[in-house]
């Protein structure tokens, strides 16, 4: 037995060793998320001056991504003595979006998708990354990896402050690095409507107009949304529209006051105030109406299974019949509804989602039963939240001293019950009013959340998070991300 010990000590040139249940990383390699398995030693290639691709057909977007790859490093050549292989493999030992890289005199990527081997070329990159930083070259090694969690998502709010296309594009690319997969828009709320409907226009009209604190607006046309989720495919991203029904909509009406109870203020808002807003539910025909050709129409731009309603902070008679009538739209249109925790009230269809936010809406056994829950938890993901106590332009409602990166990773999904498919990290934007503070809010936190959907829990050791997240600072810099300086990566100091 000692000797075996001793052995395991002496081994440390392989990256990853258990003793007990225990994970050791030995690895120096700063890989966010963490891998599931690093056996690399310490032999190291140099990188080759020409690189050649060889790809399975059927390799679509890993194949693309291997390109700009190999083209980024000015690499990518025809007739290189060293190869980049994709190869898409039968064997049933790949989990869904799992891969093998081997890197040895040629590097190999092999997955039984075309997803799988992208998550591959995503880890290749980072290790170039770290190859060209550390100037130590390719280590020779093997990488076995794969998911925690199919849903790994990232929120924006772009109702309470309008993002670019530009913007959005590069938020996709920057997620998918991460191995981030879903980007959730949170497209309308009181103070802004932000998609074409086309039999509505008033809704961009009028409801698109401002923002909150009455800044500029915005709206996408229904061919700049086809255009985001072309980009986000082809990165393994999908995106998840939400259109928030039935309150969190005085943008609907103000531009729509048919759709308000007499009565009801319908001119525009800019505050941050939540939960004054109701689409009437004595005014049924024109509400469903309103409701069934929104939803057509957003099913129509988006290819995305599951379509978010919101759900949430309103108080309004038949509120469940409201949501089960929703459902059935959805049914339709061959969607999946999504709402926030409060529309487990109502029955939807076996398989919609519930998102997590505050764990007080009273859910019981009962209605989990069936339901996929995407965990948000406002203590631990709401990155509207301060990177550090008291920090200006934020929220603290939730989290009086903030959400630090440190709390953010500190989140185990252990204390949920359900069928837990992932975890989102939504960015609320009342005080997000530029693209530097989105990437403030963003970055390095959402490497945290990147980790804790990915990886698994027993490997999440935050010292060692850090350790590799701290390496990162040079690949933000590259994605112009105006990051959060946070002192526990040593970001406070100008190096
Ligand atoms: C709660 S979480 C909200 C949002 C706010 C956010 C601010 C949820 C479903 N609703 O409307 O923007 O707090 O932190």
């Amino acid at each position: 037995m000692k000797k075996i010990i001793f052995l395991l000590i002496i081994s440390v040139a392989t990256t990853c060793f258990y003793i007990g249940a225990v994970p050791i990383q030995t690895s120096k390699l700063p890989l966010v998320p963490l891998p599931l398995e690093v056996n690399s030693t310490q032999l190291y290639f140099p990188i080759a001056k020409e690189i050649q691709l060889e790809a399975d057909n059927n390799t679509k977007w890993s194949k693309q991504a291997a390109i700009r790859l190999l083209q980024d490093l000015g690499v990518g050549s025809e007739n290189g003595a060293v190869k980049l292989q994709l190869k898409l493999s039968t064997s049933s030992e790949f989990a869904v979006a799992g891969y093998r890289l081997s890197i040895d005199k040629n590097i190999l990527i092999e997955a039984n998708s075309d997803k799988g081997l992208f998550y591959g070329v995503q880890t290749l990159k980072q290790i170039f990354n770290y190859a060209l930083q550390s100037k130590l070259g390719l280590p020779k090694l093997v990488i076995n990896d794969q998911p925690r969690y199919e849903w790994r998502g990232s929120m924006i709010d772009v109702a309470r402050h309008f993002r670019s296309m530009e913007y959005l594009k590069a938020h996709i690319e920057r997620m998918a690095h991460y191995k981030l997969n879903k980007l959730h828009l949170h497209l309308s709320d009181d103070q802004g409507w932000r998609m074409e409907i086309k039999a509505y226009p008033k809704l961009t009209e009028i409801g698109a107009s401002t923002a909150v604190f009455g800044d500029p607006g915005g709206f996408y046309s229904q061919a700049e949304l086809k255009e985001l989720v072309a980009f986000a495919t082809q990165r393994f991203v999908e995106i998840v529209p939400e259109i928030e029904m039935p309150g969190h909509v005085q943008a609907v009406l103000a531009s729509y006051p048919e759709l308000a109870c007499d009565g009801d203020n319908t001119t525009m808002q800019t505050s941050f105030a939540t939960g004054y807003s109701a689409l009437c539910s004595e005014k049924s025909n024109l509400v469903d109406q309103f409701v069934s050709k929104v939803l057509t129409e957003v099913a129509e731009v988006f290819p995305s299974s599951v379509l978010h309603i919101g759900g949430e902070e309103v108080d309004v008679a038949n509120y469940a019949e409201f949501i089960q009538k929703v459902d059935r739209v959805l049914a339709d249109n061959g969607k999946t509804l999504m709402g926030w925790e409060e529309v487990a009230e109502a029955k939807t269809r076996e398989g919609s989602y519930l998102q997590f936010w505050q764990k007080k809406a009273p859910i019981d056994q009962a209605s989990l039963a069936g339901k996929k829950i995407v965990l948000s938890p406002c203590l631990y993901t709401y990155l509207d939240h301060g990177n550090y106590p008291d920090q200006s332009e934020t929220l603290n409602w939730c989290r009086s001293s903030g959400v630090p990166l440190k709390q953010v990773y500190s989140f185990s999904p252990a204390d949920y019950e359900g069928n837990v498919v992932g975890i989102e990290a939504p960015l609320w934007s009342e005080w997000v009013r530029s693209d530097a503070m989105a990437d403030n809010r963003l970055w390095p936190r959402l490497m945290a959340v990147a980790e804790l959907a990915w990886t698994a829990e027993t490997l999440k050791i935050y010292q060692q998070f850090t350790h590799r997240a701290m390496a990162h600072r040079a690949q933000l810099d590259r994605f112009s991300i105006h990051y959060y300086p946070e002192k526990d990566l040593n970001w406070d100091h100008n190096d």
